[in-house]
């Protein structure tokens, strides 16, 4: 099947409301989003949960309570993230496929991730993939470094291919620690994926445009959200993420790629 699908990831661990009001943060808001995301042309949606008080969580009830309304009101294909903060600990972020998500970040390595860290040490990336392949869920190999390309071969050398059968990687390009957002990274992180592997991209803040350009020159994937970037232009907030993922939609129409339904992203990710 050829084409692309937009992957939104609407609100992430880190952002709140005083660096844009229009993030999504509560689960009625992540739903209202979704619905119109998924108008706008997204077919996969990556979900982080916060507290009432908006602090990132990986609280089963709250993630729980997101993925229902985003299932009932969308036909997005799940997808939980697995990363949830840099404060998070190993457990609570492996729990979170407790919830049996069609789709599952696994980040493959860690990473300077601004002046925190982000730790995926390859015991726990090891631990995850295993659980993934026994409860039949899709993960989405992020990758942040290209180091992280080379511990994802490794990872399927050691233990197999993912319980669909398909790889999908995302390059998560740009984050202050890890790869640089540009044409040339890209093209070299692509180089070393597994042969045949999905991929989509993602550039973090000034990057965003740039990788989503470089992606559709390339025949990837685009995922876009306000987990990745809150500035629409250099003079203007991003309104909310339906207007991320309009403008990708627009691109791809204009690099003439087919964008996916979430049908046909579940055949891509071997979903059915
Ligand atoms: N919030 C970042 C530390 C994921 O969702 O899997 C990790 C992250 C990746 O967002
Ligand atoms: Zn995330």
């Amino acid at each position: 099947m050829t084409g692309l699908f937009i992957t939104v990831a609407p609100t992430g661990a880190e952002s709140t409301k005083a660096h844009n009001p229009g993030i999504p943060l509560q689960p009625d808001e992540i739903v209202a989003q979704a619905v119109a995301c998924e108008a706008a042309g997204a077919g996969l949606i990556h979900i982080h949960g916060r507290d009432p008080a908006g602090e990132s969580t990986l609280d089963l009830a709250v993630l729980r309570e997101i993925v229902d309304g985003v299932r009932e009101q969308t036909d997005l294909v799940v997808q939980l993230s697995t990363g949830g903060s840099v404060r998070d600990g190993f457990d609570a972020r492996r729990r979170v496929l407790e919830l049996q998500p069609e789709s599952c970040s696994l980040t493959c390595g860690t990473v300077n991730f601004g002046t925190e860290v982000f730790h995926n040490p390859l015991s726990f990336i090891e631990e995850l993939y295993l659980e993934t392949i026994a409860r039949g869920i899709v993960p989405e190999f992020e990758c942040f470094d290209l180091g992280h390309v080379t511990t994802l071969n490794r990872l399927l050398d050691t233990h197999g291919a993912p319980a669909t059968g398909v790889v999908h990687c995302n390059l998560v390009m740009g984050v202050p620690g890890g790869m640089a957002g540009d044409a040339r990274t890209m093209i070299a992180a692509l180089g070393a994926l597994p042969a045949g592997a999905s991929w989509s991209a993602t550039g973090i803040g000034r990057a965003h445009v740039p990788v989503m350009l470089a992606a559709l020159a390339m025949g990837g994937s685009l995922r876009v959200g306000m987990e990745d970037v809150l500035r629409f232009s250099a003079s203007e907030l991003v309104r909310d993420n339906a207007q991320l993922v309009e403008r990708a939609a627009q691109l791809a129409a204009l690099a003439q790629a087919d964008i996916l339904t979430p049908d046909e992203v579940r055949v891509r990710l071997g979903l059915g």
